[in-house]
C-alpha cells in the first residue's frame, strides 16, 4: 500500500511526539518540526556566543592575575570557554545552520549573547565572582539542560558542566583568599560580590509569566526547568556560600521562607536587564568590537586554509585523473 504525504508526516509527527514523552533525544538525522529547530538554533547559538563573548572579561585579567599559579588557571579557563563556544557551535551546525551565519547574527546584534558579560570586570576580585557566581548560575542553567531533548545539544553539556565546576571553584578560591585576607581585600571582595549578583540572577532571564518562549521550549523539553526555579536554586545555595565568606548579602530583603521551603528574595531591576540585552550595556559595544576586530585579523588564516584545501583538492583531481 503506498502512503500518501499526509499520512507520512502524521507518521513523522507520531513519531517525535513520542521520542520527547518517552524522553529519548531527538538527533539530527530525525524529523522534526520547523519551529523547534528553530528555537534550537535561536538558543543554541546565543549560548555559544555566550560563551565566546564570555572569554572577554576574564582575557582582560590573564596579564594581570597576582601571581603565575593564577594566570595558568585563568589562562586554562578562558581557553575551556572556547571550547565550550565551539562544541555548541558544533551542536548548532547540526540543524543545518552555518557557523557564519550564526557570527553574523552576531555581529549585526541580531542574535543575543548572556547579559552579564556586558559589565566590565575591574578587579581582581571581579575575576572570583565571575568563576563563582557566573560559572555557578551557569551550572545551575546547565545541569538542567544535560536532559534537554536534542542529542548533540545534551552531550555538549554533559562535558560543559564538567568544567564548569572546576569553573566555580577556582572563581570560589579567589574569593576565600580575598574574603579571609586583608581589610582592602575583604573590601575587594564584598564589592565585586555586590556588582555582579543582581547581574548573575538576571542570567536565568525575565520571570517566567514574562517569557517568550518558556513555554514552547518546555513543551519539547527543550528547557527542563523554568527561568524562575533555576534562579531559586541559585539564590537558596549562594545564601551559605556567602555567610562563610563573611560577607554581607547584597540583597536586603533576603529572608526564608519556611512554607515555602526557599528565601524570598528583593525584585531585579528590570529596566537594566532589558537595558542591557538591548545593546545598551556599559560593555556592549565593546565586547562587539572588540569581537569584530578578533575576526578581521584572524581572517588570513581562513583564506590560507581555503587555498590550502583547493590546492589539495586541485592536486587529487590531478592524480584521480
Ligand atoms: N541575557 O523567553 P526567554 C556562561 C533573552 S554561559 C541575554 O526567557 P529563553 C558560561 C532571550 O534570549 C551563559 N538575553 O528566553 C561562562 C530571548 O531573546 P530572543 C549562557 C537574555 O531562551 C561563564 C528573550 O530574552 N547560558 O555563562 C537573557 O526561553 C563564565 C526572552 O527570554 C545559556 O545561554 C540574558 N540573561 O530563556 C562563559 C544557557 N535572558 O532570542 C564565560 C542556555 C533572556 O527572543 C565565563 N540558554 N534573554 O531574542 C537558556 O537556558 C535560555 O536561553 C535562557 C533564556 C534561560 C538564557
Amino acid at each position: 500500500m503506498v502512503e500518501n504525504t499526509t499520512e507520512i508526516a502524521d507518521k513523522q509527527q507520531d513519531l517525535f511526539q513520542h521520542k520527547i514523552n518517552n524522553n529519548q533525544n531527538i538527533e539530527p538525522n530525525n524529523w522534526m518540526p520547523e519551529r523547534y529547530r528553530k528555537s534550537l538554533i535561536r538558543q543554541i547559538s546565543q549560548h555559544a556566543h555566550s560563551e565566546i563573548i564570555g572569554m572577554q572579561p576574564e582575557g582582560n585579567w590573564i596579564t594581570r592575575a597576582p601571581t603565575l599559579h593564577r594566570k595558568i588557571i585563568l589562562l586554562a579557563k578562558v581557553q575551556d570557554e572556547a571550547g565550550h563556544g565551539l562544541y555548541l557551535y558544533g551542536a548548532a551546525e547540526t540543524l543545518g545552520v552555518s557557523r557564519t551565519d550564526m557570527i553574523v547574527d552576531l555581529l549585526s546584534g541580531k542574535a543575543k549573547y548572556a547579559s552579564i558579560f556586558n559589565y566590565p570586570s575591574q578587579t581582581w576580585g571581579d575575576i572570583g565572582a565571575i568563576g563563582w557566581l557566573v560559572d555557578g548560575a551557569a551550572i545551575c542553567n546547565q545541569v538542567s539542560l544535560q536532559r534537554t531533548s536534542y542529542g548533540p545539544y545534551s552531550r555538549g553539556m554533559i562535558r560543559i558542566c564538567k568544567e564548569e565546576s572546576f569553573h566555580q571553584r577556582q572563581g570560589y578560591k579567589i574569593m576565600i583568599a580575598l574574603a579571609k585576607g586583608s581589610n582592602e581585600q575583604k573590601q575587594m571582595a564584598q564589592d565585586s560580590l555586590n556588582r555582579f549578583y543582581w547581574p548573575a540572577l538576571m542570567m536565568f532571564g525575565p520571570h517566567d509569566g514574562e517569557s517568550a518562549h518558556s513555554a514552547f521550549s518546555m513543551r519539547y523539553k527543550i528547557k527542563r526547568e523554568s527561568n524562575d526555579d533555576l534562579r531559586q536554586k541559585f539564590i537558596d545555595q549562594t545564601v551559605p556560600q556567602i555567610e562563610y565568606l563573611g560577607l554581607k548579602h547584597p540583597d536586603k530583603d533576603l529572608q526564608w521562607n519556611d512554607e515555602r521551603g526557599h528565601y524570598d528574595s528583593g525584585e531585579i531591576d528590570w529596566n537594566e536587564f532589558h537595558n542591557v540585552i538591548n545593546g545598551n550595556g556599559y560593555c556592549n559595544r565593546q565586547r562587539l568590537a572588540h569581537h569584530q576586530q578578533a575576526h578581521d585579523a584572524g581572517a588570513w588564516v581562513k583564506e590560507a586554509q581555503h587555498a590550502y584545501h583547493q590546492k589539495q583538492m586541485k592536486r587529487e583531481y590531478a592524480v584521480a585523473g
